[in-house]
């Protein structure tokens, strides 16, 4: 295809089209559906029954993902003695706790993705880890700061409660637990609630079905890392074709009689690149390298010079690029938005080339290419994926407008039944667009009785993305869509927040504070820059294929609130400038304190 605007607008909307179906966003209620409560099931660790505890800790943290491991490895280091970490899982790790399907892998490079490598005198043993190294150092991390022993695995929050006159959070579990603590942190992630889509019929499919974050070994045979021994002889159908359902899909095709492959979107994939660790990267590193290695990935995602570009990757040439077209002098905004269109065609022809490359049947190759602009959906990195569908008994079902229904056999498409043994949800999760009281799903009841779900009914209300007035000694680690910033290596956000949290704590014990809150006025004025900041995608985006980044094709269904600092993606630097000159100042401007 030559870049020609009328064709490509054409051809894109009538992509997108295909796929702007009513109850493409339906989804289950995995916290009140009673048949599907079964996909919350940990396969992982075993529930043990034990008495609730009545404990009175310095710090609650809910979640023992990067986030709040990183919040209470420095709140160790700021002399925090007494921490427990809540948590659904059965043990650390958050969503590498969870996401243990075959073939899991971060895409973004392991150097800078990995916390504390410096702290733990640890490297990666390769350039994108798979998920069971990543998960086995975040337990070395836990141990390291001793934030395991204390910690309540499968354990839910029920409720949370500022109890004024102790000057101290309340915390509830389903356990029966009652916590007392002074500081509450919030550190759910956001890859924590499964999507998993209301497909009619679903609930009558009699074989074994589960979601690619609650992986079925007893199914599939096998353990992470290892072969799936038990599919010789059975069928499987794969819905999702996002960043799970793509890795997972070369051990599925190797182990099984046949898999079915349902895409309702084809994702941009892009080289991965994937090696073993020179055994020469150690070799010279200076203290701080991690640092200085996660800031010029991160200059380089947000378009500022850098001598060199350390990591080198998809995320580096392609996304960096479309994020920050040139603009040359002079350039009118008509010459500028299409070379910026062209520069982002001249990628995805790319990513569709590559697929002819790959994939020797024409006819399989056309379905799975994509046909929107690079930043409408999450890119992928994958370098086997393609090569399954070369193999006979991989089929891909190109169903644009999702999966008509289940039956006890399996899923329909276009009227044909597919026979399948098991049935494997990569259908990913609620991410960036949920909001926070959701996304925790507990209540949190602040000052004077009201509730974190009331105050944000219309939006986040925050400081910094990280506290909200009315909720004292509370705070919510930055994520997405929260008033604070997003970048590309999330370890990168959660360390900062971390240091970020722990600095402050640290100062207001220093200075005999019991209680700090938010200055109305304060955080009145966070949210009027977010507001202000805020430049209104839907046009762009309305153009996109539908996805969670555009609200599911509804982008004007995004609040300016629930946006970041320094617009788009948000300034990762001038938010990091900002807080820590806030912090270092001493001033505690913004802050009501007791
Ligand atoms: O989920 P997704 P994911 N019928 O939402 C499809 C991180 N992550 O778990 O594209 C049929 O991307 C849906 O179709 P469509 C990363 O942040 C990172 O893969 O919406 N299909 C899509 O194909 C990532 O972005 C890594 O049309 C249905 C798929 O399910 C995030 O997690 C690895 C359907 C969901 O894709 C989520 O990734 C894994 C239906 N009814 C995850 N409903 C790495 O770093 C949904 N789909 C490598």
């Amino acid at each position: 295809m030559a870049f020609d605007p009328q064709v490509v607008h054409a051809k894109y909307r009538a992509e997108r089209d295909k796929r702007l179906v009513a109850g493409r966003t339906a989804i289950r209620d995995l916290n009140h559906d009673e048949y599907v409560a079964g996909y919350r099931v940990d396969p992982f660790t075993a529930y043990t029954a034990r008495e609730g505890i009545t404990d009175d800790p310095d710090v609650v943290i809910v979640g023992g993902g990067i986030a709040g491991l990183l919040a209470g490895a420095h709140l160790r280091k700021a002399g925090v003695r007494r921490i427990r970490i809540v948590d659904q899982a059965g043990g650390i790790g958050g969503t590498w706790y969870w996401n243990r399907y075959p073939g899991v892998m971060c895409d973004v490079e392991s150097y800078q993705y990995l916390p504390m490598l410096e702290e733990l005198d640890y490297i990666p043993s390769r350039r994108y880890a798979y998920g069971e190294e990543i998960r086995l150092h975040l337990q070395a991390v836990a141990d390291r700061f001793d934030l395991g022993s204390d910690a309540l695995f499968h354990t839910g929050v029920t409720q949370a409660i500022w109890d004024e006159d102790a000057g101290r959070w309340t915390v509830h579990t389903d356990r029966g637990d009652v916590l007392s603590c002074r500081y509450y942190i919030l550190a759910a992630g956001i890859l924590n609630l499964m999507k998993l889509p209301a497909i009619p019929g679903m609930d009558e499919f009699a074989g074994p079905a589960f979601h690619t974050a609650r992986w079925d070994y007893d199914f599939t045979g096998g353990s992470p890392g290892q072969a799936l021994t038990n599919l010789g002889d059975r069928v499987v159908a794969l819905i999702g074709t996002g960043a799970s359902g793509l890795q997972c899909l070369p051990p599925l095709a190797e182990a099984a009689k046949h898999v079915y492959v349902f895409q309702r979107t084809p994702s941009a994939i892009g080289v991965r690149g994937n090696r073993p660790t020179d055994d020469s990267f150690a070799e010279g590193l200076q203290p701080g390298w991690q640092k200085a290695r996660m800031d010029n990935f991160q200059s380089i995602m947000l378009g500022r010079p850098v001598d060199e570009d350390l990591t080198d990757d998809g995320w580096t040439r392609h996304y960096a690029a479309v994020q920050n077209p040139p603009r040359h002098k002079g350039m009118s905004t008509e010459e500028f938005m299409r070379a910026a269109e062209e520069l982002d065609f001249g990628i995805m022809e790319q990513h569709r080339q590559r697929i002819d490359e790959l994939v020797h049947k024409p006819d399989v190759a056309a379905a799975l290419k994509p046909y929107y602009r690079y930043l409408c959906k999450r890119p992928c990195f994958h370098d086997e994926y393609f090569d399954a569908f070369n193999r006979d008994n991989v089929t891909l079902i190109d169903c644009p407008a999702g999966i008509e229904r289940i039956t006890e056999q399996g899923p329909v498409v276009g009227g044909q039944q597919y026979e399948v043994d098991g049935i494997v949800y990569a259908t990913g999760f609620e991410a960036e667009v949920t909001p926070l009281p959701r996304r925790i799903g507990h209540n949190v009841i602040g000052r004077g009785g009201i509730s974190l779900a009331g105050k944000w009914a219309d939006g986040a209300a925050t400081l910094f993305g990280m506290t909200s007035h009315g909720f004292p000694n509370m705070f919510v680690m930055p994520a997405p869509g929260q008033q604070s910033v997003v970048t590309v290596n999330y370890t990168q956000l959660a360390e900062f927040g971390a240091e970020f949290v722990a600095g402050l704590v640290a100062v207001l014990e220093e200075r005999g504070v019991r209680v700090f809150d938010i200055n109305p006025a304060a955080e009145a004025d966070w949210i009027q820059q977010i507001v202000d900041t805020y430049v209104d995608p839907s046009a762009v985006l309305s153009a996109c294929t539908p996805s969670r980044l555009n609200n599911e094709g509804d982008p004007g269904g995004i609040r300016a609130r629930d946006t970041n600092f320094g617009r788009g993606f948000g300034d990762f630097f001038a938010y990091r400038e900002l807080l820590q000159g806030w912090l270092a100042s001493g001033d505690l401007e913004g802050l009501d304190l007791t």
